[in-house]
């Protein structure tokens, strides 16, 4: 435990009253397509805010998050990392590595740890450059374009599908909306949620035909997962709920990261600029977009015991929300310009991917995706302008475009 500490109080309920309660909804329309208004007021409210609409506790300041997300036996996460509490109503679908805690989760990371090795990283950069190649060969020829369909949703769609060895028919019409469905269960159970859910119907079955032996191919990373079931590491139901994992969350992700750092970008000339003469900081502009809109904004804690953070109790059992994506924003850890894309600050630090033993295993694959598209696009695109408004992608979860209308010259 970092500065969570057991409250010595006999009573058991969760009290809101150390905690402003908020009255605002953080998952409806408005504050889905522009959050960080009311991000800064629930900081300003105190380490804790209480939101009334869904009777739980919610942190979005930086320290509060980090300390939380660090700290794996205090707020677990085998009960659900959204809001459903799986001690009281059960998973939409059986738990993976991303909703289990030691024990059981030891044997999975490391499997996925092993299997996303620096060395496995590595190979896969060759053929990621290849296709940034073609894809920005075309984007140039176009001249105008859509950098979230043409761009952004192609690009892993592609390179992570090769990657992980999965058939390339269905790929699109599968994944996107399957994470964009999985991704709605960390989120309230809402009109949105249904919604989504209902858009990803029929793709559990692709996904999960995908994740069996016989369907990946045999030099791919779901390949390599199935050689921990051959070790014994992993049992042959948690190799599959592995490589489902990697199809789960490896895509919309990367999508979303690509598409949000393009807005950063495109929005910010001058930005584009700094990067067109230096390509090789693309890093950095990629990782101040993670932190700046964060594509995954939210996740649920479960308490495992009575605790205390800054003054706030919080009961046994209890559900708690964390905002990273406005932890991200936060001007106590990034100063008076957390609200401004710059890509000399160092972002390093963010909670985009989290901390601690959840902290996301694929990093370095995503990472690399981008790093190879954003290097190959800032040496070729002298500048990149918007053509018409962007279109928000609202989603309870997950924050990013689903359109961005561009044009571009060359270098
Ligand atoms: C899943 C899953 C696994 C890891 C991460 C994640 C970031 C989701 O299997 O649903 O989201």
């Amino acid at each position: 435990m970092v500065a969570a500490t057991s409250a010595t109080s006999a009573a058991s309920a969760t009290s809101a009253a150390s905690a402003t309660s908020v009255p605002d909804d953080p998952y409806d329309d408005a504050n889905l397509t522009d959050p960080y208004p009311l991000f800064a007021r629930m900081r300003d409210a105190g380490p804790a805010v209480w939101l009334e609409k869904y009777g739980v506790h919610a942190f979005t300041r930086f320290e509060q998050c980090r300390q939380i997300l660090a700290d794996h036996e205090t707020f677990i996460s085998g009960a659900g990392v959204g809001p459903r509490n799986y001690h009281q109503q059960p998973p939409w679908r059986p738990a993976g590595i991303l909703d289990s805690d030691p024990p059981l989760h030891t044997p999975l990371r490391t499997a996925m740890a092993g299997v996303i090795s620096p060395r496995n990283v590595r190979v896969l950069r060759a053929a990621f450059q290849e296709y940034a190649v073609h894809l920005v060969d075309r984007l140039l020829e176009q001249r105008e374009f859509d950098a979230v369909t043409e761009l952004a949703e192609l690009f892993p769609i592609e390179v992570f599908g090769n990657a992980v060895g999965i058939p390339r028919d269905g790929r699109a019409e599968n994944l996107l909306p399957h994470g964009a469905m999985n991704f709605s269960a960390f989120g309230p159970e809402d009109a949105r949620y249904d919604a989504y859910f209902a858009a990803g119907e029929g793709t559990v079955e692709w996904v999960m035909s995908n994740c069996a032996r016989e369907n990946l191919t045999s030099d791919g990373l779901g390949a390599k997962i199935w050689e921990y079931a051959d070790q014994g590491v992993v049992t042959p139901d948690e190799a599959t709920r592995l490589v489902r994992a990697l199809l789960s969350a490896g895509l919309d992700t990367t999508v979303l990261a690509i598409g949000n750092t393009m807005k950063c970008l495109v929005t910010n000339p001058a930005e584009w600029a700094a990067l067109h003469e230096s390509p090789s900081s693309a890093r950095f502009a990629i990782d101040e977009a993670l932190r700046f809109e964060s594509p995954f904004q939210s996740f649920f804690r479960t308490t495992a015991c009575e605790t205390t953070i800054d003054g706030v109790r919080l009961a046994e059992d209890t559900k708690i929300a964390l905002f990273m994506g406005a932890a991200n924003r936060d001007r106590r850890r990034f100063g008076d310009d957390a609200d401004a894309y710059r890509i000399e600050r160092d972002a390093s630090g963010h909670l985009a991917f989290g901390i601690g033993i959840h902290q996301c295993v694929g990093q370095p694959i995503s990472r690399l995706e981008m790093d190879v598209l954003f290097t190959e696009l800032a040496r070729r695109v002298r500048t990149v302008e918007l053509t018409a408004e962007p279109v928000p992608f609202l989603h309870n979860t997950l924050r990013g475009w689903k359109h961005l209308p561009v044009r571009i010259t060359p270098a």
